[in-house]
C-alpha cells in the first residue's frame, strides 16, 4: 500500500471541494482532494446557474474571479409569472444594492480546476467506488482507495466530507449517531439548455395550471429552461419538439410568441428533494454542501449553501492549525445549520407556492394565485422574498 500524509482530505472535487481546496490553500492549509470520477465527467454535469454575492465574493477572494466578471451576467431583478401576467421583482433596490450572477456551476468548476492546475496542487481523480473513510472518531482519520491496480492511504488530521448526496462521507457514519430529515416532492423538473437567445433576461418563474416552468440563461445566446413533469417521466418520451410545446403554454402569451427553439445542447429530469443530515461534524470528519444536505431548486439554493459552508469550514480549520483553537470546529455544526435550515425553508416554501401539486387540485392553485397576488403587491411580502432570494449572510 502506497501511504501519503497531509493536513486535510477533500473527498470529492465538486464546487465544495474544489472551493474548499482553494480557501485552505490560500491559508497555507496541505490539503489532497480524492475524485470518483474523471475531471472531465464533474465537468460535464449541467447543473446550477445563479450565483449569490457571497459566492462570487469567495471566489473572488481566492483569485478566480476575472472570467466570472467577464462572462456572468450581473442580475438585479428576477420575475414571477401567474394567471398569465409577468411581474419583475428588484432585488437591488430592496436589498442594498445586493445582486446576483448567472454563471454556471460548469464554469466555476472549471474556473476553480484550473486555479489547481497552476498552483500545482494534487487531485486524486477516478478512484472510483473504493474510497472509504476511517477512524474518523479519531484524531488521525484515514482515507483509502484503489486507483489503476495500487492501493493507496492518505492519513490526515481531518477529513472533508464534499462528495454529494450520494457520497461515502456520510453514509459511513454509524446509523445511530446521525438524523436525517428528508422530504421529497411528487414531481422533478425536465431541463433543456440551448444556444438560442433567452425569452427573458432574468430569471422567471412561472405559475401555471398546467405546472411550474423556470426560463434562466447562461449567457445572451445560451437558455435554460425548465419544466415540472411527473416523477415517473421518462426523458426519452421527451422529444424536442414536445418540450417546446409544453413550455410556450407556460409562458406569458407575448413571450410565447418570441420564443425562438432549437435543439436541445442537453436534456435531463431531476427529482426534487429536501434533506438535511444532522450534525455536519463526526469527530475528525465535516459533511459540507450536498453531503449534507439538498434543497429543491426553486430559488437557486444548492451551490450557494455549499460555498457558504466551505467558507465556515476553511476559517474553522485554519484556526485549528495556525491558533491552535477548537472552538470553530466545535461550532462548524450548528453554525451552519442555522443557515441550512433557513434556506431549506425558504426553497420549500418558494417550491410549494410554484408548483401544481396532485392532491390540492382547484383549490390550491386558488390559494397560490391569491399568496402570489399578495406577494407581488405587499412591500413587506416583496422584501422577504428578495431578502431570502439574495441569499443571507454566510
Ligand atoms: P456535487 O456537485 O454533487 O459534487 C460531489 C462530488 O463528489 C464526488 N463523489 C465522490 N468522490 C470520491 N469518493 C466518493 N465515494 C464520491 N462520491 C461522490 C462526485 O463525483 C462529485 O464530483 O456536490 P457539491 O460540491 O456539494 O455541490 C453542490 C451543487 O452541485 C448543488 O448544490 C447545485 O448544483 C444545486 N443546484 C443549484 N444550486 C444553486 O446554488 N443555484 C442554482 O441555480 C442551482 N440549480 C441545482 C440547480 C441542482 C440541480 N440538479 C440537477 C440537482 C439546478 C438543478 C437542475
Ligand atoms: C438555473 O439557471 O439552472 C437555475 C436558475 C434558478 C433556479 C434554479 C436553477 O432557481
Amino acid at each position: 500500500m502506497k501511504s501519503l500524509s497531509t493536513q486535510v482530505v477533500i473527498v470529492g472535487s465538486g464546487p465544495s471541494g474544489l472551493l474548499l481546496g482553494a480557501l485552505l490553500h490560500k491559508a497555507g492549509v496541505d490539503h489532497i482532494i480524492v475524485e470518483r470520477q474523471s475531471g472531465d465527467y464533474v465537468l460535464g454535469r449541467i447543473r446550477a446557474g445563479v450565483l449569490e454575492q457571497g459566492t462570487t465574493d469567495l471566489l473572488d477572494y481566492v483569485g478566480v474571479g476575472a472570467r466570472m466578471h467577464h462572462e456572468g451576467l450581473r442580475h438585479d431583478a428576477f420575475a414571477l409569472i401567474f394567471k398569465g401576467a409577468f411581474h419583475r421583482i428588484n432585488i437591488s433596490d430592496r436589498q442594498g444594492g445586493k445582486h446576483m450572477t448567472v454563471y454556471g456551476q460548469t464554469e466555476v468548476t472549471k474556473d476553480l480546476m484550473d486555479h489547481r492546475s497552476k498552483l500545482g496542487l494534487q487531485t486524486i481523480y477516478e478512484a472510483g467506488d473504493s474510497v472509504a473513510v476511517h477512524d474518523f472518531d479519531t484524531d488521525h482519520p484515514r482515507v483509502t482507495f484503489n486507483k489503476d491496480g495500487e492501493s493507496y492511504e492518505i492519513k490526515a488530521r481531518f477529513i472533508a466530507g464534499c462528495d454529494g448526496y450520494h457520497g461515502v462521507c456520510r453514509a459511513s457514519v454509524p446509523a445511530g449517531s446521525i438524523q436525517n430529515f428528508e422530504k421529497v416532492y411528487p414531481f422533478g423538473w425536465l431541463g433543456v439548455l440551448s444556444d438560442t437567445p433567452p425569452v427573458y433576461h432574468e430569471v422567471t418563474y412561472s405559475n401555471t395550471e398546467r405546472g411550474f416552468a423556470l426560463s434562466s440563461l447562461r449567457s445572451n445566446t445560451r437558455s435554460r429552461y425548465y419544466i415540472q413533469c411527473g416523477m415517473d417521466e421518462k426523458v426519452e418520451n421527451w422529444s424536442d419538439d414536445r418540450f417546446w410545446t409544453e413550455f410556450k403554454t407556460r409562458i406569458d402569451p407575448d413571450a410565447a410568441k418570441r420564443l425562438v427553439t432549437g435543439p436541445s445542447l442537453e436534456k435531463s429530469i431531476a427529482p426534487l428533494r429536501s434533506f438535511v443530515a444532522e450534525p455536519m461534524r463526526f469527530g475528525s470528519m465535516f459533511l459540507a454542501g450536498d453531503a449534507a444536505h439538498i434543497v429543491p431548486p426553486t430559488g437557486a439554493k444548492g451551490l450557494n449553501l455549499a460555498a457558504g459552508d466551505v467558507n465556515v469550514l476553511s476559517q474553522a480549520i485554519v484556526e485549528y492549525f495556525q491558533e491552535q483553537s477548537v472552538a470553530g470546529i466545535d461550532n462548524y455544526s450548528s453554525r451552519c445549520l442555522r443557515r441550512v435550515w433557513n434556506a431549506e425553508r425558504f426553497s420549500w416554501w418558494f417550491t410549494s407556492l410554484m408548483h401544481k401539486f396532485p392532491d390540492t387540485e382547484g383549490f390550491g392553485q386558488k390559494i397560490q394565485e391569491a399568496e402570489l397576488d399578495y406577494l407581488v403587491h405587499s412591500e413587506a411580502a416583496l422584501q422577504s422574498i428578495t431578502e431570502n432570494y439574495v441569499g443571507l449572510a454566510h
